[in-house]
This record gives C-alpha cells, sequence and structure tokens, in this order.
C-alpha cells in the first residue's frame, strides 16, 4: 500500500515537473468526451436489442452500455455528435425513411424504469443525477419505460418515455468509459528515469 502511494505521490510530482498528464483513448470509430467514449448506431432497433449490442464493447474491464446523460455539458456533446452523423432524408437511398419513421429526430437512451415505474435508473448504474425531461413527461401513456431523446420543431428537445419495444425503432448512443493511456504513463517515466515496468 505504502509503495502504491509512493508511486502515486512520485507520478504526481512527475506530472507536475514534466507538464504531462494522461490522456484517455477510446476506441476507432468512438469519440471522447472527459473520461468516455460515445458511438452512434443508426440503425434503428428496440431499447433491449440497443443495450445488448453496447454491453457487447468492452475496453479492459469497463463495458459498454446505452448512453448515460449527467450534466448540460455532456448531453450538448452528445446532440452535436448525433447532428454529425445523422443522415439527411434526401441523401437515403433504399427504402428506409428515417423521416417517415420518426427515426431522425430522436435517439435512445439508457434512462428507464423497467424496474421500478416511476424510479428511472441509467443501464450503465450510474447516478440519475440529471435531467431534461420535456414538458408533461415522463408520461409513461400506455406504459412507457424507456427514454428517448427527442428533438425536432413540434415536441422541442429533451426525453420523453415512450415504449421499450415500440413501433418505430429508434438509432442509439452506446457510451464506455475510456481507458487511461498507458503508453503515455511509460513514455512520462522514462522521461523521469523511472522506465522500470510497473
Ligand atoms: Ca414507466
Ligand atoms: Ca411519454
Amino acid at each position: 500500500m505504502k509503495s502504491a502511494i509512493a508511486l502515486l505521490a512520485l507520478f504526481a510530482v512527475a506530472t507536475a515537473q514534466v507538464g504531462h498528464s494522461i490522456e484517455h483513448e477510446c476506441p476507432v470509430f468512438w469519440t471522447r468526451f472527459q473520461g468516455n467514449c460515445y458511438r452512434f448506431f443508426g440503425a434503428a432497433t428496440t431499447w433491449d436489442n440497443a443495450e445488448a449490442h453496447c454491453q457487447e464493447f468492452f475496453i479492459h474491464s469497463a463495458q459498454g452500455h446505452l448512453v448515460s446523460i449527467h450534466s448540460d455539458a455532456e448531453s450538448d456533446f452528445v446532440h452535436q455528435l448525433w447532428q454529425g452523423s445523422l443522415i439527411k432524408t434526401s441523401q437515403v437511398t433504399s427504402t428506409y425513411n428515417r423521416a417517415t419513421q420518426n427515426a431522425g429526430d430522436s435517439y435512445l437512451t439508457g434512462l428507464n424504469d423497467k424496474t421500478t415505474e416511476g424510479t428511472f435508473a441509467w443501464s450503465d448504474g450510474t447516478e440519475n443525477d440529471y435531467t431534461v425531461w420535456l414538458p408533461n413527461q415522463p408520461s409513461n401513456s400506455g406504459n412507457e419505460d424507456c427514454v428517448d431523446m427527442l428533438d425536432n420543431t413540434v415536441d422541442g428537445t429533451g426525453w420523453n418515455d415512450i415504449p421499450c419495444a415500440w413501433d418505430t425503432d429508434l438509432p442509439y448512443f452506446c457510451k464506455i468509459k475510456a481507458t487511461a493511456n498507458t503508453g503515455a504513463l511509460a513514455a512520462l517515466l522514462q522521461s523521469i528515469g523511472g522506465g522500470q515496468a510497473i
């Protein structure tokens, strides 16, 4: 324990002296924001299928889940990523039509009240500490236990609880914790003369 504390102290000093910091990395096709990685999936599906797909991704011991949102900054970041990922209807050449299938103006989040009606929780287990519900939502109209982010000129921008297996499948965001850049750590230790593997 003492050696671990000593190493942490050494690293803190070294970081300050050399002016480096540990970077966090995301896999290819994932975009980092603060300590997490995000990825948009445009193939619309049900909430359960989307969550299962997100859980197939791992970075070391971290497992992916549908996106959780904890601040205006994070919400804005995901929103920008979403807008940058959307295909305009005019560019869709298949019979799949995002506009008529309502998939162009919303995406699934990990928020749900599947376990206890009215008690919402994130599928990644993080704290429920931020909300951006649309007016009069959550409504649980006809049993709605999953939550999407909606953005259109009629409803506005915010969350709405919807059926988990809707008649309209939706695209979704996955989120996973970024991994520390161990290469940067090794280079830093080398630069201060402590090139031993840890
Ligand atoms: Ca509900
Ligand atoms: Ca609703």
